[in-house]
């Protein structure tokens, strides 16, 4: 894996960043043209900045989550399908569901064979920048699979998503689902 001790140094730089890739135009050239008069206070500046962009990472939310649903199920059955709307405002791609009322949880395409409508396993979905990606049925789904107890509507589902976004950095977003019951 030679490509990971580039992305480990480039990392800490783009999370400073991340808010406003203009802030690199802007401060690059403007560090040299200050040094003789207040030259001090640009690199003490950047330097508390950074550790702190690193630690609220997580707090950054660029992934919207909307009407995030599941459909409800029998005692019998044991999948199901989890649908809702996400927008990156950034880019980003979907490469993991969890939930702890299922033991797999996968994204799933829809795709006709013959004339036969089939759905199979996507390893990752792409959400193109500030577009709503709409997952619903007969389309994009996220299946839960496994499923340890009935579904009802009076007991939201925490979803668990795992995005990657543009710099390779990880973030995880979970969503109460609400358990529509089957039917509607
Ligand atoms: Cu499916």
């Amino acid at each position: 894996m030679p490509r990971i001790p580039h992305a480990a140094r480039a990392l800490p730089l783009l999370t400073a960043l991340a808010a406003s890739p203009l802030a690199l135009q802007a401060a690059t050239p403007a560090a040299p043209a200050t040094t003789q008069a207040s030259g001090a206070a640009a690199p003490a500046t950047a330097k508390t900045t950074a550790p702190a962009a690193t630690a609220g990472q997580a707090s950054t939310p660029t992934v919207q989550i909307q009407d995030a649903w599941v459909r409800g199920t029998t005692a019998q059955q044991r999948a199901t399908g989890a649908f809702m709307q996400i927008t990156s405002s950034t880019g980003a791609r979907l490469v993991g569901v969890s939930t702890p009322v299922a033991g797999v949880a996968e994204v799933h395409e829809m795709a006709m064979h013959g004339d036969v409508m089939q759905m199979r396993p996507v390893p990752e979905l792409p959400l193109p920048k500030g577009q709503p990606v709409t997952l619903k049925p007969g389309s994009f789904h996220v299946m839960l699979m496994d499923l340890k107890a009935p579904l009802s509507p009076d007991t939201p589902v925490p979803l668990t998503l795992t995005l990657v976004d543009p710099q390779g950095q990880r973030q995880t977003v979970t969503v109460q689902a609400v358990v529509r019951p089957l039917g509607r």
